[in-house]
């Protein structure tokens, strides 16, 4: 049986428009849901959008607009940045659909009918914006912990999940799956909050209407991250036995951004044990941009607009830019002036350039037809050699969740056959007649070493990536359809065939 691999980001809370981080996540989901169907794996990759709760319905009276209205309204702008971003999620979930109603309430009835859900009275410490209650120990100078924005004191009728119940399987299970939460100093800080005791956790409001009704209990909604959560199980299928929840459940991996994890690492396993569901296999925080030095915020007006950055530098550049830039999982500073560094320094004058001029001279000395290598020398064995480790480095890498390290691994392979061209010295071999099985073999090795950087680069990639394998392996299909083990083996590139005499995939981009 192929192996699979579930991947999903967190749904989008549809008050506000894309931002980086928005594409961020999702870009970082999209690179590995690539990587593992290049690995040959059966890939689901969701994402999706968080339509209730108070957030939603404020954001909408202020407009003058239903929450429905402004849901149908700005959930276009996430829908569109599956093109804009080239991103290959296989399905959108929204929470307002009726299949996720079904899905809540059941999961919800679980834990009411074995106790795990009981009817209480909450009072505490509200935070609107975050709609995360607090009590008063957690506040900090009076304010919101996270946000540090001002709380309010609330007291309604509620419905709790017994979460103090389940600190100690908690505990026992990230024991047992010691990569269940990722990076590890993440992991030690949710181990230390549940060490610390856990309170019972109120999942339901009275004081909204914007939400999926308590099954049999009218007046109460459920608590919007108790519902956001469940789409996770909901985009399989949830709760009818399909061949997808059957096929991709338990999830792989939960992408998620640090200030989040809580919710994901803490209470939804929480919540499926309850329900007598397994729990996902992993959750991976990363880190939060910072924009010119600066925290991003509205009032700062430097909200960085994804759909903006792509007109402008395009896609591939964009993404590789938020890839590669910081340590995935460590916080990082976006600048533009970075971005264009990077694109025009590494992938423009490295990989493009790689293409580019081997093409060009294979053009001028053998008419662009690709010669067969002929007998190997000691810096074609370092060269090859060097490809074989790459995808391996690279493999790796993505194992671990570090985009960073298997881009740099392919820029420094890319790097290294630029130098093999320039040692050598293609244009002196052609001078002589007797060097030319000599020149081939060069100008083989080095059209061989941009076939297999392209299938590297496509997760991060995709349309330059896709342009460079349609030159160098034409009718092999899409990069996407590519597959590591069949196609990523050293000598791939077929002799004979006729090239293009020149291809910019990263055309410099002008300051
Ligand atoms: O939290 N840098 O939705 P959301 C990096 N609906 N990432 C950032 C960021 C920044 N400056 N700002 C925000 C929600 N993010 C819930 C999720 S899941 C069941 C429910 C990230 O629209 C943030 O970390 O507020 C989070 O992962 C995502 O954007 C959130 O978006």
């Amino acid at each position: 049986m192929r192996e699979t691999f579930y991947i999903t980001t967190p749904i989008y809370y549809v008050n506000d428009v894309p931002h980086i981080g928005h594409a961020y996540t999702t870009i970082a989901c999209d690179a590995l849901a690539r990587w593992h169907r290049m690995k040959g794996k059966k890939v689901y990759f969701l994402t999706g959008t968080d339509e209730h709760g108070e957030k939603v319905q404020k954001s909408a009276a202020r407009k003058g607009m239903t929450p429905r209205e402004l849901a149908d309204q700005v959930v276009t702008n996430f829908q569109g940045l599956t093109p804009a971003l080239s991103i290959s999620n296989t399905a959108f979930i929204r929470t307002t659909e009726p299949r996720h109603y079904a899905s809540v309430q059941e999961l919800f009835r679980k834990s009411l009918g074995n106790g795990d859900i009981y009817l209480g009275e909450y009072e505490g410490w509200y935070c609107v914006p975050d709609e995360a209650y607090w009590t008063e120990l957690q506040l900090e100078g009076g304010n919101c912990p996270t946000c540090g924005r001002a709380v309010e004191k609330r007291k309604e009728p509620s419905y709790f999940f017994r979460l103090s119940k389940y600190q100690d399987r908690l505990l026992s299970f990230y024991r047992e799956n010691p990569r269940f939460i990722r990076p590890e100093s993440r992991r030690n800080e949710v181990v230390a909050f549940v060490e610390g005791g856990l309170n019972d956790l109120s999942v339901s409001r009275t004081s909204l209407t914007w939400g999926i009704p308590v099954p049999e209990a009218p007046g109460h909604v459920i608590y919007v991250w108790y519902d956001a959560l469940t789409n996770y199980l909901t985009g399989l299928g949830y709760p009818s036995k399909t061949e997808d929840l059957a096929t991709f459940w338990p999830a792989d991996l939960h992408m998620v951004g640090k200030d989040i994890l809580r919710f994901h690492a803490v209470y939804w396993p929480a919540f499926l044990m309850s329900a007598g569901v397994a729990p996902p296999r992993g959750v991976f925080a990363h880190g939060w941009w910072t924009v010119e030095g600066q925290k991003m915020s509205k009032s700062l007006g430097n909200v960085v607009d994804p759909y903006e950055m792509v007109r402008k530098y395009g896609a591939d550049a964009f993404r590789y830019f938020l890839l590669r830039e910081v340590s995935f999982g460590l916080d990082g500073d976006f600048s533009e002036k970075e971005l264009v560094r990077r694109a025009n320094s590494e992938l423009a004058d490295k990989l493009g350039n790689l293409l580019n001029r081997t093409l060009g001279m294979l053009g001028k000395y053998f008419a662009s037809v690709v010669p067969a290598p002929e007998a190997e020398e000691p810096a074609d064995a370092v060269l090859s050699r060097c490809g074989r480790e790459t995808a391996a480095a690279v493999d790796a890498a993505m194992e671990e969740v570090a985009f960073h390290k298997a881009l740099s691994a392919v820029i420094e392979f890319v790097t290294k056959a630029n130098e093999y061209v320039q040692s050598t010295e293609p244009w002196t071999l052609a001078k002589d007649p007797s060097k030319r099985e000599r020149l081939g073999t060069v100008l083989y090795n080095a059209l061989e070493a941009a076939r297999i950087a392209s299938l590297l680069m496509s997760p991060v990639t995709p349309a330059a990536a896709q342009r460079m394998w349609e030159t160098l392996a034409p009718g092999a299909g899409t990069v996407e359809g590519a597959l590591l083990g069949k196609n990523g083996a050293w000598g791939g590139l077929q002799a004979g065939i006729t090239l293009p005499k020149a291809c910019i995939v990263f055309p410099k981009i002008e300051t």
